[in-house]
């Protein structure tokens, strides 16, 4: 049966409120509970707020390759799911600090527009703090949409201002 199939997902993860290591630590727990399977994650980086209030405090940033049974939005039901265990509430502000941000960035190969979800994940291709890590894991990925290797992302956004060295590794 078609729903018994894995579909490769990468997933990526945000914390810019409170132990922001323990949060993204607890949510590859929680993912693991719901029934993903995590197979690569990336170290952590400090990355500087992009497209925050001024004031904001910087993330801790990473990624993650797994596998996941159902489809898109049963797993975008786990991710917010573990954002709300966090402590975000569903309705939050998109500038606004967070405990927990998980962000679907691609799903198979699938293209997906609904009222909710939009994969390939639209801003993932413009932001250092995400492809950054995404290279660490999987630079020979291809973005279903654009048709782009991640290396090649990855190198149209050097230098990659704000982005620290690799701090560590949680998995
Ligand atoms: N997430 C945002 C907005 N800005 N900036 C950084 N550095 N890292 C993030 O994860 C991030 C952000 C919205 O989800
Ligand atoms: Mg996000
Ligand atoms: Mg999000």
């Amino acid at each position: 049966m078609i729903s018994d199939r894995e579909t490769p997902v990468f997933l990526a993860l945000g914390s810019n409120k409170g132990d922001r290591l323990e949060f993204l630590r607890n949510a590859l727990k929680g993912l693991e509970r719901g029934g993903f399977r995590i197979l690569k994650v990336s170290s952590v980086y400090e990355t500087e707020p992009v497209g925050c209030y001024d004031d904001s405090a910087p993330y801790f940033n990473a990624v993650l390759e797994g596998r996941w049974q159902g489809d898109a939005e049963s797993l975008l039901h786990l991710c917010q799911s573990l954002e709300q265990a966090a402590g975000r509430p569903l309705d939050h502000a998109p500038m606004v600090a967070r405990e927990l941000d998980l962000d679907l960035l691609l799903f198979g190969d699938q293209i997906i527009q609904t009222a909710h979800l939009t994969i390939p994940h639209p801003r993932a291709a413009e932001r250092s703090f995400v492809m950054v890590p995404l290279y660490e894991i999987a630079p020979d990925l291809v973005f279903p949409d654009c048709g782009l290797r991640v290396t090649e992302i990855y190198r149209s956004l050097l230098p990659h201002d704000g982005i620290s060295a690799a701090l560590c590794r949680i998995f």
